[in-house]
């Protein structure tokens, strides 16, 4: 090897050094695992939607920003500082979270019209723990299929409370409208008052006090903190940054924030708390829109910069896992699924790619390689990113553009010329996994209804996410 490049066995030794420093700090508790877990856990998987990297207090935030039931969850738990949404857009990510496997495998690059969900021959970690023996609800944005067949409960989940899709939802107007915007429980529309987040903690806090006999798994996404800028005004008047627009955001944040700190206290209240595996982060990154502050990162949703792809992520069991500690290997939030699955006992089919991996190894710092050898995000069309070790290649309407994140996390110094091996094999590495991909779910079934229809309108598509 001579100056920067770089041969594969470096990226992954590199990878591997990272690892075996990884998670330092607060209090290591015996191994996770089904043999030592005494009754399945419980499984609480909370998303948040559009929220700055920066706009949690656990992670380095502007001085404004307070989020103490996020905090309890880091302070409690584990928390990533290289969490990445397998999306820079809502769908996406969630196609790929509920399936542990890229989305792009099976064709989902956009939250095309909201109709067209996941295929039905796709699994979702719902449908697995349910036949493990779990009571299943998901609360909140579901945005992977309004047809009925791709509906919550046709995917796994006994309940659900919450809206189809598409990505945004008023947070005040919550009476019957259509199939997009209506609040559903279960299979039916139903008009409900009141202020939305609120609404999905009243309901995940009744669903864990209903469950206190079962292994539950709450998948719990908020739609907060996701356009339109609306919130409480007791939460808005505890901000004045200045910028009004930004002090709704904050009060959207805060009211999250409590949300949050309600399911921890029934958690608490029901004795639940020392058997439930919780798993926090955002879909995507924050969006420009909302104000959400990305921190050090570059560019906001919408893109394959940080910004648009690393989030705040935090892993927390009680008595199982390290508390207040800090884990810098890079994670998925493909890894969900089997991370959940492992946590459960609960055997991932075995008849397709999973791409998501058990966390618990390298939380534990029982891992002895690195979690994955390579990250990709791919929107379908022009935008696309490769991550191996500390280097990441993307590439938007075709440029080239490679940064060394362990140095540069804003992504300013573009080191392509410098490093043309590296970027040779990353975009091999990308190829490789690309070829692997499905054409575009909603343009295939388009093209079926009218053959010669155009492809995928993304601009369109891009506002409805
Ligand atoms: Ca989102």
């Amino acid at each position: 090897m001579t100056g920067n490049t770089i041969t594969r066995r470096d990226f992954l030794r590199s990878s591997m050094l990272a690892a075996s420093a990884l998670c330092l700090g607060g209090k290591v508790l015996p191994a996770a695992g089904r043999e030592n877990a005494g009754s399945a856990p419980n499984i609480v998987v909370i998303v948040s939607d559009d929220q700055g990297y920066a706009d949690s207090s656990c992670y380095d935030h502007p001085k404004e920003v307070s989020t103490p039931g996020i905090d309890r969850l880091a302070e409690e738990g584990v928390r990533f500082t290289n969490g990445y949404a397998s999306g820079y857009v809502c769908a996406p990510t969630r196609a790929g979270l509920l399936t542990g496997r890229y989305q792009q495998r099976f064709g989902f690059y956009t939250a095309g019209d909201s109709r067209t969900g996941m295929p039905t021959s796709e699994i979702t970690v719902a449908d697995v723990l349910s036949k493990n023996g779990y009571a299943t609800a998901i609360i909140g944005k579901w945005h992977v299929g309004i047809e009925p067949e791709y509906r919550p409960l046709q995917r796994g989940f006994d309940e659900f409370y919450g809206f189809l899709g598409h990505g945004a939802h008023d947070y005040f107007k919550l009476d019957i409208t259509d199939e997009h915007t209506s609040i559903y429980r279960n299979d039916k529309p139903i008009n409900d008052t009141g202020y939305l987040t609120d609404n999905l903690a009243r309901e995940a806090v009744s669903f864990i006090e209903r469950y206190q006999k079962k292994p539950f798994f709450l998948y719990l996404p908020f739609n907060a903190v996701h356009w339109p800028l609306q919130a409480l005004q007791k939460h808005i008047d505890r901000f004045n940054t200045g910028d009004k627009n930004r002090d709704v955001y904050l009060a959207m944040l805060v009211c999250m924030d409590e949300a949050i700190d309600r399911v921890l206290d029934a958690l608490k209240r029901t004795g639940a708390d020392d058997n439930t595996l919780v798993i926090f982060f955002s879909d995507n990154g924050g969006a420009q829109k909302n104000l959400a502050n990305n921190g050090a990162l570059r560019d906001y949703k919408q893109t394959v910069y940080e910004g648009g792809i690393r989030v705040p992520f935090i892993v927390r069991w009680p008595g199982r896992l390290p508390e207040g500690t800090i884990c810098d290997e890079p994670v998925i939030s493909l890894d969900v699924m089997p991370t959940v699955c492992a946590a459960a006992g609960a055997e991932l089919p075995d008849d397709r790619v999973y791409d998501g991996r058990d966390m618990l190894p390298v939380i534990l710092g029982q891992a002895k390689e690195p979690l994955h050898e390579a990250l990709f995000w791919y929107d379908g069309t022009n935008q696309w990113a490769v991550r191996v070790g500390k280097w990441k290649l993307l590439s938007r309407t075709g440029s080239l553009e490679l940064y060394d994140l362990k140095s540069d996390i804003g992504e300013k110094d573009n080191l392509k010329e410098q490093n043309q091996e590296v970027v040779e094999r990353l975009q091999q590495t990308f190829d490789v996994w690309k070829s692997q991909l499905a054409p575009t779910i909603s343009k295939a079934k388009r093209d079926r209804r009218t053959p010669g229809t155009p492809g995928t309108d993304a601009p369109k598509e891009r506002n409805r996410r």
